[in-house]
């Protein structure tokens, strides 16, 4: 039995529970799993009584918490030094975090049009000003990575930094954001990792809708 335990959301929507999920399964650490649906009219107030901010991922250890996606990450790569969570060098090291902080600070745009949906069926959508453009960065992005690295994820084997574009992965292939085989080609070893599979196949299973997720 691990002594971390996850707090999630819904697997079907919870873009940023699914970052550490994804790169704690992929890296294979051990930890139990809290899911507590979201609740879109109550405004989520079990969330407010584990989450200092009120939102999901957190990461419990003992008595310590840990919130926010790209931290939780951090923290068991600390723990877990030698999981592969971050690139072993130093130089590809602080390209996975730069692009991960860019992800999580950055794409408004298409975070805010084209929310992670992982049952909705392929369907183009009218996309606002900007989503294109977040669309060509995150492609350049992935493209010189993995020119860098030779691939198939980012810096060659999964990563923290791909955990910090999984969700992004459904994105381009829901709202049809991409055909550039360079781009195709990324989702597609996203998509066949046996942690992608198995978080997807558990959200496929969830039947709760929120509205404001349904794009
Ligand atoms: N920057 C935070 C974002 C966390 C976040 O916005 N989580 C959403 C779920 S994906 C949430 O808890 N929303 C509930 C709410 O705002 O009431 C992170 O990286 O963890």
């Amino acid at each position: 039995m691990s002594d971390l335990t996850l707090y999630i959301g819904n697997k079907n929507y919870s873009s940023w529970s699914m970052r550490p999920w994804i790169a704690l399964t992929a890296c294979g650490i051990a930890f139990n799993e809290k899911l507590i649906p979201f609740d879109d009219t109550g405004g989520n107030p079990l969330f407010r009584e584990f989450s200092p901010t009120g939102r999901v991922p957190l990461l419990q250890h003992g008595e310590f918490r840990v919130w926010e996606s790209l931290a939780i990450i951090e923290y068991a790569a600390e723990l877990f030094p030698d999981a592969g969570i971050w690139p072993a060098d130093r130089e590809s090291r602080s390209l996975a975090r730069s692009i991960s902080m860019e992800m999580l600070s950055g794409f408004r745009a298409l975070r805010g049009a084209c929310p992670m949906n992982i049952r909705r069926h392929r369907r183009s959508i009218a996309l606002p000003e900007g989503v294109m453009d977040d669309v060509a960065r995150i492609s350049t992005i992935w493209r010189e990575m993995r020119q860098r690295s030779g691939g198939p994820f980012l810096f060659g084997a999964f990563s923290g930094a791909d955990a910090m574009f999984a969700p992004v992965v459904n994105r381009f292939d829901t709202y049809e954001l991409t055909d550039d085989p360079e781009t195709l080609d990324y989702m597609a070893a996203m998509k066949t990792d046996p942690a992608w599979i198995k978080w997807r196949d558990a959200a496929l299973a969830e039947t709760w809708i929120v509205a404001a997720d349904e794009a």
